[in-house]
This record gives structure tokens, sequence and C-alpha cells, in this order.
């Protein structure tokens, strides 16, 4: 539930992002519905139908791509690498040419994305088989006792069983403390990957690799860097920026932050939002109430001034607390109808909190939600970035009621009120 803007936040600790990204998504989706074509080459065509040369590559199973079949290939080429089962005489170095089907994969792409929202508050869903979550609630950067392994890979892992299994279909992921190192980690390690990047590892871990796999180049940039010697991330980091700047523009300054690790947008939901959120993090957990209250009345104002600034009425308000080391509870109160009222917010939220007077808290968060918007307000939509909600289609709650989750298992339901 963060929102865009940085929220007071006296917290140091870094986020953990995480990029989930399919594998060969349109083949690992007829893969499911014909088993039988599991280890199997598989291509996925688009415009391309049964018997056809015509078409390209939309996506090529991992069997496929060692034949070197790829995304955007021509069909005819890829029947040159790779000839097409159903009219050779003898099975073997051939595969299954089929045509795409999106509804179904849609539908799989659903169920992943559900699978998704169930495990973290905030999701962003970037594509058909690509989005990132913001775990930085459901799990940390703490080692695991006695080994070298952050809490956090337990959670990746998480995410990948439970996608095996509900929606039957293998996702790659990655983890590290901003965007743009979750993406490449998801990609590193393809397929069934999953590649974690604590906090102060993420220069280590980028250098190596070639430029393109920067977030933003492509190969005519990469082909630039290269004449000017760049070749790696680790060359972008150590480059000159106005060097870089004079070349690429603007563009050329994100690429030099991009390659050092460095990216602070924050993981926000697309769309229309259905809430506004604020939330702030301890730096140390703190059993102070009044610290607990301060600080939720300062979120209340915030969050209200926000949908103020929308011309957005909420008819819910609700707070979450997390206690060590990931329990979230949520409370909400529903109103007989829509208001703008920001000492409503901040006497609602401190009243819902009053329950939690002997809690231990690591955050705190205010949430405004069932939403409408003044007549005439809906141009002011565009560009909204507070994105945080998702709930709003949900069924309202009951008043005030409890829920109390653990790791992951989120605090939709209630807290999306
Ligand atoms: P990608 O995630 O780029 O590719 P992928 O999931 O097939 O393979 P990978 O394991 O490397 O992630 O794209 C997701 C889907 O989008 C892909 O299955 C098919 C479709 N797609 C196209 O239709 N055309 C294209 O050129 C690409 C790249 C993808
Ligand atoms: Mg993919």
């Amino acid at each position: 539930m963060s929102g865009r803007l940085p929220v007071a936040d006296d917290s140091d600790d870094p986020r953990v992002v995480v990029h989930v990204d399919m594998d060969c998504f349109y083949a690992s989706c007829e893969r499911r519905r014909d088993p039988a074509l599991v280890g199997d080459p598989v291509v996925i065509g688009m415009g391309y139908e049964a018997g056809d040369t015509i078409g390209a590559v939309a996506t090529a199973s991992y069997e496929a791509r060692a034949y070197g079949v790829e995304s955007a290939m021509p069909i005819s080429q890829a029947l040159d690498l790779l000839p097409r089962r159903a009219t050779a005489d003898d099975p073997t170095d051939t595969g299954v040419y089929l045509p795409v089907d999106m509804e179904f994969y849609q539908s799989v792409a659903t169920e992943v994305k559900s699978v998704l929202h169930d495990l973290a508050e905030t999701v962003r869903e970037v594509s058909i088989d690509e989005a990132y979550l913001d775990a930085s609630d459901c799990t940390s950067w703490a080692r695991v006792e006695g080994e070298d392994r952050r809490l956090a890979e337990g959670f990746a892992r998480h995410v990948k069983t439970r996608i095996a299994r509900k929606a039957g279909v293998r996702a790659s992921v990655g983890v590290a403390p901003n965007m743009s190192a979750a993406k490449i980690a998801s990609d590193y390690d393809k397929p069934d990957g999953i590649v974690v990047v604590p906090p102060g590892e993420i220069s280590d871990f980028l250098a190596p690799l070639p430029v393109e796999a920067v977030h933003g180049v492509g190969p005519v940039t990469a082909s630039t860097l290269s004449e000017m010697g760049i070749e790696t991330a680790g060359d972008v980091a150590t480059a000159d920026p106005s060097t870089l700047r004079e070349r690429f523009g603007e563009r050329g300054r994100e690429l030099y932050d991009r390659a050092q690790g460095v990216d602070d947008r924050e993981v926000t939901p697309r769309g229309r939002p259905k809430s506004f959120s604020r939330e702030s993090a301890f730096a140390e957990t703190t059993d102070d109430h009044d610290r607990v209250q301060e600080r939720a009345s300062r979120l209340a104002a915030d969050v209200a001034k926000r949908a103020r600034s929308k011309g957005a009425l909420y008819r819910t308000i609700g707070v979450k607390i997390v206690e060590p080391p990931f329990e979230v509870s949520t409370r909400a109160r529903s109103l007989p109808g829509p208001v703008d009222d920001l000492d409503l917010v901040r006497e609602t939220a401190l009243d819902l909190l009053s329950e939690f007077v002997d809690a231990r808290v690591r955050k705190v968060g205010v949430r405004l939600s069932k939403l409408s918007f003044a007549a005439g307000e809906q141009a002011s939509l565009d560009g909204w970035d507070n994105r945080d909600g998702r709930g709003g289609e949900r069924p309202n709650t009951s008043e005030d009621r409890p829920s109390r989750t653990r790791r992951g298992q989120a605090s939709l339901e209630e807290f999306d009120g």
C-alpha cells in the first residue's frame, strides 16, 4: 500500500521488490492444456494457422530455442531450423507448431495475477506474463539464521510454488531492493530461476552483465555504447556521466543510474485508483502508542489531503498495523456516505488504532477506499500516481472486522474494504 510520493519514513529498510516473468509463457500455457507437449520443442506462431509457413514466432519453448528458434522470427525460418513434427517421417529434431490462442493465455494470466495479488498487497502488472510485487510487508532482507540465505529468497520460492500449483505454469523470479535490478535478476537464470540480489550487492551483480541487460538499452544504444568502448553494465557504471549525457541526453543520466543499480521508482499498481493509502515504518519496533498515534495522524492528514487534491470522496477509512515479524492486522470502518473530511479520517484512524495500544509496531498505515469522484473531476484521473488499491470492487467488509494474517497471506480483504 505504498504511495509513490515518499512518506515521512524513518526506516531505511530497503524494499523487497520481486519481479515475476513466466517462462516461455504461451508455450507453457499450451503445455498445461496438453501435458504431452512437456519436454518437446514447441513453437507458438502469430498470424499462423496449422500447416502454414506464414506468420512469426510469438514464443518458443526452451527446447525449441536450442535449435535457434526465437521470438519474432518468421515461421518459415523457424521451420528451416526445426522442421514440423506433423509432416516429418522421423520425430527426431522436429517441433510442434501451434497457433496463438490469446483468450486461453489471458485466462491463465488472470490466474497467475490473482495468485500474485493474494501474495502481496502491492502488485504492478506489466504485461500478460510479467509483474512486480512490493513484498516489503511480507518478507525482509534478514538472513536465515545459520544459513547464507535471506528470508526474501524463501518468499520468492513461495511465489513460484504457488503459481505452479494454482495456475500450472512456471515462472522465473528475481528479488532485489529495486525494480530494475529485480527485473534483471528474473531474467538472469531463466527458465525456472530464482535470483536474489541483496542490498549492497547490486553493482557487483550488474557489473559483468552486457549493457543490453540494463533497463532501456536496446540494440541501437548497445551498438553506440560499444563504439564508445562500453560493453558491460560495469563499464557504464564507471563511465564519465557527462560523456553519457552528451551522447544520450537525459537518458544518459538514467542509464548511468541504472547501471549503478540506482532506481528509486516505487512499485505502484496500474489502472484507476481504488484507494489512497500511506504507510510508514519505524526504524525500530515501538510499543509507544503515542508515537504510533502521532505517526498515524500525520499519515491520515497526508492521505486525506491527497484524496482532496484529486477530488475524491471516500466511504471507508482503514488502518493497518504490522507487528514483527510480518503480522499484518487491518481494521476498517465504513461510513454511511462518501465524505471529504480530514478530521474524521484522523479521528477514525486513531479510534481504530486504540485496539493496538499494547502492540509492538513495526509499521502503521492509513487507507481511504470506496472512492467516488465529484462530477467534473474525472479529467484529473489521468496521471494518478498513487494507484494502490484493487479491492474496491470487492464486497464491502463488515465494520471493524478483525483480521490477523501472517506472511503473505496478506491483509487484502479487510484492508481493501
Ligand atoms: P516474454 O516474457 O518476452 O517471453 P516468454 O515468456 O515467451 O519467454 P521467457 O521465458 O524468455 O520469458 O513474452 C511473454 C509472451 O509474450 C510470450 O510467451 C509470447 C508473447 N510475445 C510475442 O507475442 N512476441 C514477442 O516478440 C515476444 C517477445 C513475446
Ligand atoms: Mg516471459
